[in-house]
């Protein structure tokens, strides 16, 4: 591995005792590198170009792993499911003004789910972009990346290297975490410092994630709230997933006695087999709780924003009675759905630390009215799913494939899973349980196509261990080439693609005189493992559950870059999955 002074060595060779001897020097990419490094960034995501392919290869030098993508949205999903995972701050890296560009819906994905992460572009001669002269790539980054992220910095001068990676590291972690973008003009690189002037001028971040600890009053009032609910009920946000304090959590929901649901991305932080976990009555116990607390989860839509019928409000609009408690790092979340009775703003270490010293010796338990009414709902909802899963239909559907993946993933619970597409997110989220916190990766708050690879591949860097993808055939299309990424990193990813032919569903026939096929539909019988095979990497085609089983556990054996082209019945799926009631035209069909 290269280290400052070997590398500054290449540039200018200082002899010992002489007055006249050059100085040693740092350029701009060494003090980008070597910011990354001091902070424990180790791994860099993108895509080389004009001006920063030097820094990939320099980089790579200089012992960080560069992890090259085929396109950059891509490399920006990588590194933001890398933040998520670790809690540092993802990097990817771009050329300037059409690499940027690419890059930029990743970052404001990351912003929206607050996942952590650094968008660095490399940006053309300021001076040329402000006068719109029409430099290559001409573009003014900073003021387009501003509005997406939650700060932007521009570094001009290489002394400043060293404060603009640690503002970026802390805007990216610090309170609720986000994107952040950090502009570094082709003119920064070449620049150089005298050595010593050069690593005093970097910074190491100290405490880039401060604790923030909730109002002694704020978790009294939440407390009491909690203690007087007949029907109490714990929602586990991605921001409790990505708290990293599972222990207490654990430990909270155990104490207390209360049921609890997961959102999404929180599946796993308890195993989904706990037996307070509610996810299999979810429909009974949000119109039926008095008292929820909501843990690093967002009232927004994927909550109906707290109100509605989904609440056992009378109309859409509707409130449904129930008091709220929300603990969260930022103090503005509380009340922006429905009145929130008692925030409890900190960070979720703290805040359920906090909780949990309060609950004393003897909390009471639930009712058990309350307690017994939603067991018996999940059990009777967990019989008749199993006989919807016990079911062998020819073609395959999306349950009976499911059921495979279920039990490949119960058998490999340290396994990430990456989950995108409409059904195929759906059916997933609901049938397949997962076992360890921070293992599902998915399309977020966003429900955003295209996240597949990206996370694939970061997921598979990040923890060094299995992923599984389970993709719909319309999102896997939208980042389908980095399968030669995952077979170049020779990654241990397999990706089973639940092909029913389309966009929601593959049997729609053309519209009006249209000669054209309909909008939501592909070539039929489509194969999409000869795209793995074209790069080394391992492709099934399987229409049986027994050959999807056979297949995924081939995979996992041999830790393969695998393609499982799994043929789903293609009239199975409907409209948009479970959000047709967002789709209002479709919802009245
Ligand atoms: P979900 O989609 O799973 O419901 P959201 O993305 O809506 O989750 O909500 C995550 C919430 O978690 C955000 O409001 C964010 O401010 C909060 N959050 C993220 N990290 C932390 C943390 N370390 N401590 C407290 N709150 C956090
Ligand atoms: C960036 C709109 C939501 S879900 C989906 C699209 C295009 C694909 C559904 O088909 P798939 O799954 O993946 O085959 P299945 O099992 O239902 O057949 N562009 C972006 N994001 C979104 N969400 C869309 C379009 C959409
Ligand atoms: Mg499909």
């Amino acid at each position: 591995m290269a280290t400052v002074t070997e590398t500054v060595a290449a540039h200018a060779a200082p002899q010992a005792g002489s007055a006249n001897a050059p100085q040693e020097t740092i350029d701009g990419f060494h003090l980008v590198i070597e910011a990354l490094k001091l902070n424990g960034i180790d791994t860099v995501f993108g895509l080389p170009g004009i001006p920063i392919t030097d820094l990939t290869r320099k980089a790579q030098a200089a012992g960080m792993r560069v992890i090259s993508f085929r396109h950059e949205q891509n490399a920006g999903y990588a590194a933001q499911i890398a933040g998520f995972m670790t809690g540092k701050p993802g990097v990817c890296l771009t050329v300037s003004a059409p690499g940027f560009l690419n890059g930029l819906t990743a970052l404001a994905n990351a912003t929206t789910n607050c996942f952590p992460m650094i968008l660095m572009s490399g940006s053309s001669e300021r001076e040329v972009v402000d006068l719109q002269q029409g430099d290559y790539e001409e573009m003014d980054q900073l003021a387009i990346a501003k509005p997406l992220c939650k700060a932007a910095f521009r570094v001009l001068h290489a002394e400043d290297i060293g404060v603009g990676v640690a503002r970026a590291i802390r805007a990216a972690v610090s309170g609720r975490p986000g994107g952040v973008y950090l502009d570094l003009p082709a003119k920064l690189f070449p620049q150089s410092l005298e050595a010593q002037a050069g690593r005093d001028s970097l910074i190491k971040v100290v405490d880039p994630a401060p604790r923030q600890i909730p109002g002694e009053d704020a978790v009294k009032r939440a407390l009491d709230l909690l203690k007087g609910a007949k029907k109490p009920l714990i929602i586990l946000g991605k921001g409790a997933a990505y708290a990293q304090a599972d222990a207490d959590i654990k430990a909270l929901i155990e104490k207390t006695g209360i049921p609890y649901l997961p959102m999404s991305m929180a599946k796993g932080l308890l195993p989904d087999t706990h037996p307070q976990c509610a996810s299999a009555a979810r429909s009974f116990v949000l119109p039926g709780a008095d008292v929820v607390m909501l843990v690093g989860a967002r009232l927004n839509w994927l909550l109906s924003h707290g109100k509605g019928k989904t609440w056992g409000g009378k109309s859409s609009k509707d409130w449904g009675g129930q008091k709220f408690i929300q603990v969260d790092i930022s103090p503005t979340e509380a009340d922006s759905n429905v009145a929130i009775d008692a925030p409890v703003v900190g960070d979720i270490g703290s805040c359920v630390a906090a909780l949990l010293a309060g609950l004393g010796s003897s909390w009471p338990k639930p009712p058990a009215e309350w307690l017994d009414a939603v067991n018996e709902r999940k059990t009777r909802n967990v019989a008749k799913m199993a006989e919807t899963l016990a079911k062998n239909p020819t073609p395959m559907n999306f349950h009976s494939a499911l059921n495979v993946v279920r039990d490949i993933v119960k058998a490999n619970p340290d396994a990430c899973l990456v989950n995108e597409g409409a059904n195929a997110l759906d059916f997933t989220r609901s049938i397949v349980d997962m076992y360890k916190p921070r293992k599902r990766l998915d399309v977020g708050t966003w429900g955003v196509m295209g996240v597949g690879m990206g996370f694939a591949v970061g997921a598979a860097v990040t923890s060094g261990g299995q992923v599984i993808a389970i993709e719909g055939d319309s999102a896997f299309g939208f980042s389908g080439m980095e399968v030669e990424t995952i077979c170049r990193y020779n990654l241990p990813v397999c990706i089973v693609i639940m092909n029913n032919n389309g966009v929601y569903r593959g049997d729609e026939t053309p519209y009006g005189n249209a000669k054209d096929p309909a909008p939501l539909v592909f070539v039929k019988d489509a194969r999409y493992e000869k795209l793995m095979e074209a790069f080394g990497g391992v492709g099934a085609y399987v229409t049986t559950p027994a050959e999807l089983r056979k297949a995924m556990e081939e995979a996992i054996r041999s830790r393969k870059p695998t393609l499982i082209n799994a043929m789903i019945d293609e009239g199975a799926g409907t409209e948009s999955g479970r959000i047709t009631a967002l789709n209002p035209t479709a919802a009245k069909k």
